[in-house]
């Protein structure tokens, strides 16, 4: 049966909240047994509690190392009740039961946030707090075990509502939630680690999350979602310290997929260098450009596919300005992601309320280390990021001709854009702009022909004679196992192609350039992107 609450340990570092909640217990007969801090918290609003210390018999020590590693705190939290043999122990050591325990740990996660040293960080690793929780949460069948001050209301209500007692499904659920916390605050500390040593793959990486937002739904309605905060976890982008929304509804699963895509994209390209914008619908672009302005670059994305935008994401990688602003809000757009907007970009896209404008502060660094994570059946698929950037790859020129400035130019802003656009991918580039993608094709050929005619698409859209791929480079993901995909880049217009290069065919491939009077580059380095 469900027993009253007699004895309370409070032990918190987060100290919001717990007065009135130990006021609360207090008010309901409990006895409050508190660590240093804590003791001294509500000792001084008055209230009736007794110091671990004096409960153990030992000192805290060794500068708060050991302060409730002790028997006394985990007999009485571990002790199974109506145990014979458990209770004669805890009589004969003088043992009490602890029948609720109330702790949040060290601040790891916010220590290692502010950047502190390593010796700061190493101190603010708990080691008594989740010693406790995962006692009182193996023992929950007798003892309730809080982790979140959230919770402090509910704890009260049901001992209202009992007699003083929590039901049994509210301490397993409690107990459930504890283990999490745990697990996620042992993860931080394994990813602080692992990323110090700069270390990406080893048999036991650890995955901690801390639920950020549950969402409406997932990728249909009838999915269930919510978004993971995983603080210098497995997904941190470097660069991107938070990102905040100023306006429109709340982010939906899709959203966050596909603007995590669009900033991805976009932090390839250096705002130092060229200010340039990614539209991005279902996860791939369907327009990129750069230009020496946000609203050029816009207009020029825009031509590639003057279709898909419609209720699209836009990232951009310089601060929004009114000009672009005027400019994007023509359409719909879901979301718009930028470093930062100016507050007459602001004020512009004020009067559409449904859009989202998220700030991020920053840029994802393409170049950082990381790693992705996907579930398959029976397991995780982990992965280092795909850090590799164009700028830093040695391009062959495998061809005859080899291409011109302006083409290598292309080239490289192509193979750039390649990199984010789903397998097969094709893209068509000139004059820093994509022409034509093709993305997620099971075909190599098909990705260039589905390129191409959207680029014809565009053309008749745009009142233009010829398509944008007259005359355009080309860039492919990952070799070309065939000439065949060549040639219907050739056929599209293609004057330069760039592409990893490695195929048992490379020799055909690069005769079928030559052939053509092309200019092509192996870059060594695939991009698939699944
Ligand atoms: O340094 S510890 O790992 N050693 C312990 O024995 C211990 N017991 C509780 N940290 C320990 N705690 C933590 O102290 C709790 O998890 C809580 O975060 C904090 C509360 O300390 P105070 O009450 O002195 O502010």
């Amino acid at each position: 049966a469900d027993r009253p609450i007699a004895r309370a340990l409070i032990s918190v570092s987060d100290k919001a909240g717990i007065v009135d909640f130990a006021r609360d217990l207090a008010g309901l007969g409990v006895a409050l047994v508190s660590t240093g801090g804590t003791y001294k918290t509500l000792k001084d609003a008055g209230l009736a509690v007794t110091e671990v210390a004096d409960l153990t018999g030992f000192p805290e020590m060794m500068d708060g190392r050991v302060k409730t590693l002790h028997p006394k705190v985990h007999g009485g939290l571990l002790a199974i009740r109506g145990n014979a043999e458990h209770e004669a122990a805890a009589k004969t050591h003088g043992i009490l039961p602890i029948d609720l325990l109330v702790v949040n740990l060290y601040p790891f996660e916010a220590t290692i946030a502010r950047g502190a040293s390593w010796d700061d960080t190493i101190e603010n690793i708990d080691i008594g707090g989740p010693a406790m929780i995962r006692a009182a949460s193996k023992n929950h069948d007798a003892v309730t075990v809080v982790v979140d001050g959230a919770d402090y209301g509910r704890v009260i209500e049901a001992m209202k509502a009992h007699g003083g007692a929590t039901t049994l499904d509210l301490r397993r659920r409690l107990a459930a939630k504890a283990y999490a916390r745990t697990a996620a605050y042992d993860a931080a500390i394994s990813n602080w680690l692992f990323n110090e040593l700069d270390e990406t793959a080893t048999p036991y990486r650890a995955f901690g999350g801390t639920l950020a937002q549950g969402l409406r739904y997932g990728e249909n309605p009838h999915q269930w979602a919510a978004f993971y905060k995983t603080p210098q976890g497995p997904n941190a982008r470097p660069g991107v310290a938070t990102i905040r929304q100023l306006q429109g509804k709340e982010l939906s699963y899709n959203n966050i997929n596909d603007t995590d895509a669009a900033y991805e994209l976009i932090g390839e390209f250096d705002p130092a260098r060229t200010a340039a914008v990614a539209i991005i619908k279902h996860a791939n672009p369907c327009g990129v450009a750069e230009a020496s302005t946000l609203l050029e670059a816009y207009e020029k994305a825009f031509a590639c596919d003057p279709v898909s935008p419609f209720g699209g994401i836009i990232a951009l990688n310089r601060t929004l300005d009114a000009e672009a602003a005027r400019k994007i809000v023509q359409i719909l757009t879901e979301v718009i992601i930028a470093p930062d907007a100016t507050d007459e970009a602001k004020a512009i896209l004020a009067t559409k309320k449904n859009l989202r404008l998220l700030l991020a502060g920053g840029l994802p660094d393409p170049k950082a280390a990381g790693i992705t994570v996907k579930t398959v059946a029976g397991g995780l698929l982990v992965q280092s990021r795909d850090n590799a950037v164009v700028d830093d790859l040695q391009l062959k020129v495998v061809t005859k001709r080899a291409p011109t400035p302006q083409e290598l130019t292309d080239l490289r802003f192509a193979f750039r854009v390649a990199k984010h656009v789903k397998s097969n991918t094709i893209v068509y580039a000139k004059d820093g702009a994509t022409v034509g993608i093709g993305a997620g094709q099971m075909s190599r050929v098909d990705s260039a022909r589905i390129a191409a005619r959207k680029a014809e698409d565009a053309a008749v859209a745009g009142g233009w004679t010829i398509p944008l791929t007259k005359g355009s480079v080309v860039a492919s993901d990952a070799f070309f196992p065939f000439a065949d995909g060549l040639l219907a880049a050739v056929e599209a217009g293609a004057t330069a192609v760039i592409q990893p290069g490695g195929s048992m065919r490379d020799q055909e491939v690069i005769d079928a350039a030559d052939a053509a009077g092309l200019a092509m580059v192996f870059t060594g380095v695939r991009h698939f992107r699944h």
